[in-house]
């Protein structure tokens, strides 16, 4: 299905010199800067805007392939679109990485020092952000019509610094060093409504009185692999409207009129710095519906000019997929276009929203699932708040009702409007719930996410539409996250399974498997630990640029890289650095191989328990890697502001990985999947995709360890004390005692006391109990560690086994069983 066969690989058909003579003609006619002039930024600048000049070229084309084939497109609604750099990524997309690294190399400069200018655009907080990117490759490598829509951020993820040890954190105005991605599309603006009331006019609503804002899209292109097709992320930028507020100048209130502009531009101006965990505040609920309404408004107007004005082909045509509940809002705002401005009436209404809709949930943690007051919905937008009320009648008195007829308590249970417990407090409006019933298909992001959706989050959504609830495992895109980041893998691969056509492994993942021939042979080992220990040495330099902290490239890389939340347990790798230390301290002569425990990891800023985290690595960090006691057997480094270009270098680089998260909490994890995709070895609970990764790899090549699901929910069930732990453990006691006593941080001895308190007063995250297993399956790693030939057959094993996690069967599983697209 892509563009033109005949054309195919457009961008291939560029030599070096023509790169070379485009790269000079933006340098003069776009920068103004003469070639001598020119470093590594404008050069990199420059042939940016050349890859941009390809790309547009191509997304035009796509557009109108697909406006004549009329086929159904997908729509992906999400908050967050976290890309990474992405001019290295376009050029190996494109095929002509090494055609520009020649035509740098005539006008003679290097083009990995180019493309270190390249600042991260940090649009989103982790997992969920870097799950869309992925997707927006694959749905483009696979040549499906697809849209992102999200916000195009002014500031990104805050930058993190450390100032004794604590986090701090800074803006991130990443648009400010240019940004020659996206262009602007004024003949796509939106206005949006806000605020207001809902009148009555001719036996319609209308919400009157409103507040309005423009929305601008900002097109980036996004190039798939060894395809012409180009797809568009569309990202909308706020801001006010003209004439916005004009009544306040007549009446000579000049100065307000101008608040309201600074207000409107607000909108867009700063990414939430939250992971699983909403902010609750009324500005992000204004952005939730102010990017959601400018995309479906766009997406109809698109409806419209293809098939014209009549929506009852609607739901043959458009699907939209929202990315978690943040763009739930989309619901009632499609019924709101279809009803009062379609005249279509609220049963055939909602089973249009209900064909077009689905939503992913990518969550358990209670606290994590959106509620909103149904007072600020009223207040924000009075006739989502009234159609809300209208699904929720028909779904309980009708629905509801005919499942379960006469049980009020049902009823309230399911209920989209939660009731106070306490008299005096608000009802909410449960996010959750809106996207199940205006949705087809719910799906969670692992088997056992989506086992665990069914049986404990929506048992009776579950019951009443037993085919509503499915499982699409996350994955991640192979160009990325081998063919980019890891060339040297990826060339070796090449030679040993081929790489044209059909063979290609950037297309097809499973031919991967045909490397598990290779998994005992000493030859291809000898290889494979090679290129590991190159990606070590280069990011050994890194490290000593960043930490200044000298590593050995022959110690174990073990690496926990993630964002730091109780739940993913950074503090339970900390205990056992902490107790390797003092078995180290004991024994300085240990039998043991040196080993480096690398963390990258932001905290949210007003997560408290994180931070004191961080802060302890840390401390822990500067205390181990000054002790000449232990001869460098030991080294901690914390990286600093870790995000997706600091990623691309660390996990080819990795020889453990730490995915160690409390058994049910991590829906699923994908960088699991980049790790053993790169060759390294998982310690990890039965947690998220790690499960599934250990059906891939086999028992024996994954350490496994740590309470399953049903057993934690059973010791819950009996009740747990961690004391008894800490006291029946003297190593674990001992380090609990270590880290309390303020040893560590002597000019603030109680800095830790949140996080000894949070272990010892309760537990939730079962980090004691887990403790004397992971301790134990570290202590496997070291075995395996002594015996070389086993390690490199396991690190094979796992690199030829992950052919199932590529984000292009995610997608193919979207579009199969979601989508019906193919
Ligand atoms: N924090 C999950 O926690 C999952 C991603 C993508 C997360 C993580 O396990 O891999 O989504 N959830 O599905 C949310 O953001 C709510 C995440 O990134």
């Amino acid at each position: 299905m892509s563009v033109n066969k005949t054309e195919q690989y457009a961008a291939k058909k560029l030599d070096s010199e023509q790169l070379a003579e485009n790269i000079k003609r933006h340098l003069q006619q776009s920068l103004g800067v003469d070639q001598e002039e020119a470093g590594p930024a404008e050069y990199w600048e420059a042939l940016s805007l050349v890859v941009r000049e390809l790309g547009l070229d191509l997304i035009r084309k796509t557009r109108h392939k697909e406006r004549d084939e009329k086929a159904r497109r997908v729509y992906y609604l999400s908050l967050e679109f976290l890309v990474g750099r992405l001019l290295g990524n376009n050029l190996h997309n494109l095929g002509i990485y090494h055609q520009a690294e020649e035509a740098m190399a005539n006008l003679g400069v290097n083009l990995t020092d180019v493309l270190e200018h390249e600042t991260d655009p940090a649009l989103g907080n982790g997992g969920l952000g870097r799950l869309a990117a992925c997707f927006m490759d694959s749905l483009t490598t696979l040549d499906l019509p697809a849209f992102g829509y999200g916000i195009n951020y002014r500031f990104g993820l805050f930058k993190q610094g450390f100032a004794g040890g604590k986090q701090t954190e800074s803006p991130d105005a990443w648009r400010e060093e240019s940004c020659p991605w996206g262009i602007e599309r004024p003949k796509r603006k939106q206005r949006i409504k806000l605020y207001g009331r809902v009148t009555e006019r001719a036996g319609k609503a209308a919400w009157e009185d409103t507040q309005e804002i423009l929305g601008m899209p900002w097109d980036v292109p996004v190039t798939g692999y060894g395809t012409d097709t180009v797809n568009t992320l569309r990202l909308w930028e706020s801001r006010a409207a003209e004439g916005f507020d004009l009544s306040s100048f007549d009446e000579g209130r000049y100065h307000e009129s101008r608040s309201g502009e600074i207000q409107a531009e607000n909108v867009s101006q700063v990414l939430y710095p939250n992971d699983n965990h909403p902010a609750g505040k009324e500005l992000r609920l204004i952005q939730q519906y102010f990017f959601v309404a400018c995309s479906i408004a766009d997406l109809i107007a698109r409806y419209k000019r293809e098939n014209g004005d009549n929506l009852d082909g609607f739901a043959e045509k458009v699907a939209i997929q929202l990315n978690d509940t943040h763009p739930a809002i989309a619901v009632p705002e499609l019924m709101r276009i279809l009803m009062d401005e379609e005249d279509i009436v609220f049963t055939k209404a909602l089973s249009i929203c209900r064909e077009v809709f689905a939503y992913t949930n990518h969550t358990l943690l209670p606290e994590a699932l959106e509620k909103w007051p149904q007072n600020l919905i009223t207040k924000v937008l009075p006739r989502h708040m009234q159609i809300i009320h209208m699904i929720n009648y028909h779904f309980l008195h009708t629905e509801v009702e005919a499942q379960w007829p006469g049980d009020n308590n049902m009823k309230r249970r399911l209920s989209i409007i939660e009731e106070p417990e306490r008299p005096g407090g608000q009802q909410m409006v449960r996010m959750a719930y809106l996207s199940v019933v205006g949705s087809h298909k719910v799906n969670g992001v692992a088997a056992l996410h989506s086992s665990l959706v069914k049986s404990s989050l929506f048992p009776e959504f579950n019951e009443m539409w037993p085919d509503k609830l499915v499982n699409v495992t996350n994955g991640v895109t192979p160009r990325r996250w081998v063919d980019y980041c890891n060339p040297e893998l990826a060339s070796l691969i090449d030679e040993t399974i081929g790489k044209d056509g059909e063979a290609d492994w950037r297309k097809d993942l499973t031919r991967l498997d045909a490397i598990n021939a290779y998994a005992d042979d000493p030859a291809f080992q000898k290889k494979f630990a090679a290129i590991k220990r190159n990606n070590k040495v280069r990011f050994a330099a890194v490290v000593k640029e960043l930490c200044n902290v000298e590593i050995s490239p022959d110690a174990i890389f073990d690496v926990q890289i993630k964002r730091l939340h109780e739940y993913k347990r950074q503090q339970l790798n900390l205990l056992h650095i902490m107790a390797l230390y003092r078995r180290l301290l004991e024994n300085p002569d240990l039998d043991v191989p040196q080993r480096v425990f690398i963390f990258g990891a932001k905290a949210a800023p007003g997560y408290k328990v994180a931070k004191t985290i961080i802060h302890a690595i840390n401390r822990v960090a500067e205390r181990v890697n000054n002790d000449r006691r232990i001869k460098d057997k030991l080294k901690v480094v914390f990286l600093p502001n870790y995000r997706v270009s600091l990623a691309e270098k660390i996990i080819p680089a990795a020889d453990v990985s730490e995915q160690i998260s409390t058994a049910g909490f991590e829906a699923s994890g994908t960088g699991n999947m980049k790790f053993a995709l790169n060759g390294a070895l998982t310690v990890g609970t039965l947690d998220g995709a790690n499960v599934e990764i250990a059906e891939e790899v086999g028992d024996d090549n994954i350490f496994i360890f740590g309470l399953t699901v049903e057993e934690v929910a059973e010791l819950r069930h009996r009740g747990y004390n961690p004391e008894d732990v800490y006291n029946s453990n003297a190593e674990l006691k001992a380090v609990i005692d270590w880290l309390a006593s303020g040893d560590l941080c002597p000019e603030e001895p109680d800095a830790f006391r949140p996080l000894v308190d949070s272990l010892l007063g309760g537990d939730y995250f079962l980090t004691l109990v887990d403790y004397q297993a992971y301790s134990d399956a570290h202590d496997k790693i070291v075995e395996t560690w002594k015996k070389p030939e086993l390690w490199w057959k396991t690190a094979i094993t796992n690199s030829a086994s992950m052919g199932k996690f590529s984000s292009d069967r995610s997608i193919t599983d979207y579009a199969k069983t979601i989508w019906n697209m193919a």
